[in-house]
């Protein structure tokens, strides 16, 4: 697909789908140690009866997970900073954006359950102004990567464009009777990846997750934005000298500029 055909779909849905983004070998590989961290961070929770009804883990470059594994965050970083991803990414925005974070989604143990239709600049939000300021000063985009068949995201097309209709305000906000994770918002269009595959999609959009007990699931998510300062702390791993230089140069051209702002925030 040309530049123009991913910024139109990009402009136009908010969300595009790239088959086969990694290779077999490379989904086994980051498969390995999502699913090693998520064993880990099970284990170090003090209720994993519940944590395994989560629906995701989040921060999986944190240092603590790799005390025993230092030779997997090279690799971890590495596949952040893949260079298929960077291209869409300069492809479909002008800015130059930053490394935000990881999630990594998995089927919860017992509890099934769809999830709230929200767009992500609403959390902490004290107003839905400032959530359409968020909207226009700042970028987020997720990468979804499914290391194996997933189709529990849907998206609304077109709404990271434009505000709620009342209709999808209802729902989204819990009005006038309406559930935030109702089946009748229109338009829902449900994503569906095969292993390796991966959907690039506007966090601003309104979107869900599906939390189903019975159909495994395990979706490696990478954010990516501009700078804000209402977004979640960075990680950590990015505060350790020469964090740099197992890293290929694509990796750390990205991860310099998140280093450069990190240090002028902790000038010690
Ligand atoms: O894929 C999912 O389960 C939903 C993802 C989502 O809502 C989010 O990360 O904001």
């Amino acid at each position: 697909m040309n530049q123009n055909s991913f910024r139109n779909q990009w402009n136009e849905q908010g969300f595009i789908v790239i088959p086969q983004l990694l290779e077999a070998s490379e989904v086994r590989k980051l498969q390995r140690i999502c699913d090693r961290i998520f064993q880990d961070w099970l284990q170090e929770s003090s209720t994993p009866e519940q944590a395994a009804n989560f629906t995701n883990l989040a921060f999986l470059t944190e240092p603590r997970y790799f005390i025993h594994h230092p030779e997997e965050l090279p690799v971890l970083l590495n596949a952040i900073a893949n260079p298929k991803i960077l291209d869409i990414l300069n492809q479909i925005v002008d800015e130059d954006l930053l490394f935000y974070n990881t999630q990594y989604f998995f089927n919860p143990a017992n509890h099934t359950r769809a999830g709230d239709w929200h767009r992500d600049q609403q959390f902490d939000a004290p107003d839905e102004d400032t959530e359409k300021v968020r909207m226009k000063q700042s970028i987020g985009i997720h990468v979804h990567i499914a290391l194996i068949p997933d189709s529990n995201l849907e998206y609304i097309p077109g709404s990271h464009q434009r505000w709620d209709t009342p209709q999808e305000r209802e729902i989204r906000k819990g009005l006038n009777g309406k559930k935030p994770n109702s089946p009748a918002m229109p338009n829902a269009t449900r994503i569906h990846l095969n292993s390796g595959d991966a959907v690039f999609f506007d966090a601003w959009g309104i979107h869900r997750g599906n939390y189903i007990a019975d159909v495994p699931r395990r979706t490696f998510d990478i954010i990516y934005g501009t700078l804000a300062d209402w977004c979640s702390p960075p990680p950590t791993c990015f505060l350790q000298p020469n964090i740099l230089q197992e890293l290929t140069p694509e990796s750390q051209n990205l991860f310099k500029g998140l280093i450069n702002i990190l240090s002028a925030l902790n000038p010690n």
